[in-house]
């Protein structure tokens, strides 16, 4: 039987996992809601549960890796700071308890930075050496790979460009921050944009009516379009990548919006910038997640 591991993205909203072998090829899936109400507690159950099914169907894996939410310590897998996406997850000492309950290796990587492996690994970030992924999720999350290398800095909050400040004194973010990006461009403020226009909207319909030229979505959407051309400018001026790779749940909706937004970008920032949607889709954290393992078992 072939080898596999386990490769699992843990986010605000849920938890995707599968068991796939050294080719990335997806042998089984398992996923939950996550449950954020429950906590540290909760969230680790459910976890634990994913993993256990994973499991059960094979004891050829040889080890669990997990892209998390949060800040990652990169030394220990230990989870240094998570905001309210993940409420109780700060302090999390994530790599020792999975190991400690499964008894197999386990590595733990920012979810973004585990996408942006995954990318790297079989998806659009493949031409790539130098590269940063912005993820728009349930919040905002980023990586930044340079010379091949992922970068994570000092506690893991490298290209946590969620928490770079798009509106001074804006809307107050649990990171203790005002005006953070995440409240600007995530999918959640897109789901919030919606709203405004039409109660029963979320994002989605948001833009499938902007496609459309419906005249209420058009100015919520260039709202969201002049935020996120300014956070990929500052992206793109700090970095000098060869391209951002777009992932997270609105660039799965890309074919609705991404050539607009690029000719509203060109006249807003004179850089050029290359902006690729992730082609893994959802799968982008599990594959990178179980990439991360991978390389740790084998060296
Ligand atoms: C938040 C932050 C990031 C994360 C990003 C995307 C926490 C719990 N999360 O900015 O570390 O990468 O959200 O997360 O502090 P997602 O929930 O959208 O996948
Ligand atoms: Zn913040």
């Amino acid at each position: 039987m072939k080898e596999s591991y386990i490769g699992l993205d843990l986010g605000g909203t849920g938890i995707k996992a599968a068991r796939v072998d050294e080719d990335g090829a997806i042998i089984a899936r398992a996923g939950r809601v996550t449950p954020t109400a429950e906590g540290r507690e909760g969230i680790f159950h459910a976890v634990r549960q994913v993993i256990e099914e994973l499991l059960e169907q094979n004891s050829q894996v040889r080890g669990i890796g997990i892209g998390t939410a949060g800040w990652v310590e990169p030394d220990t897998g230990k989870v240094l700071f998570a905001n309210n996406n993940l409420p109780g997850w700060t302090g999390m000492p994530l790599r020792e308890a999975v190991e400690q309950a499964f008894s197999l290796p386990a590595a733990v990587e920012n979810d973004a930075n585990a996408a942006a492996l995954g990318e790297g690994w079989l998806g659009s970030a493949l031409p790539y050496r130098h590269y940063a992924m912005l993820t728009l999720g349930t919040g905002v999350g980023g990586a930044v790979v340079l010379d091949g290398r992922i970068i994570t800095g000092r506690k893991g909050a490298a290209g946590e460009f969620g928490h770079m400040v798009l509106y001074p004194g804006g809307i107050s973010c649990s990171c203790g921050q005002r005006g953070c990006m995440e409240h600007y461009v995530s999918g959640r403020a897109l789901g919030r944009l919606a709203a405004e226009v039409h109660p029963a909207w979320d994002g989605r319909r948001l833009l499938e009516a902007f496609a459309a030229g419906d005249d209420a979505a058009v100015p919520a959407v260039e709202r969201y379009f002049t935020d996120l051309s300014l956070a990929v400018h500052n992206i793109q001026s700090f970095l000098d990548p060869e391209a951002i790779i777009l992932g997270g749940g609105v660039a799965d909706s890309h074919p609705l919006w991404l050539e607009a937004w690029k000719l509203r970008l060109a006249e807003l920032t004179p850089l050029q910038i290359t902006l690729i949607p992730a082609s893994l889709g959802n799968e982008a954290g599990i594959l990178g997640a179980a990439r991360a393992i991978m390389q740790k078992v084998r060296n």
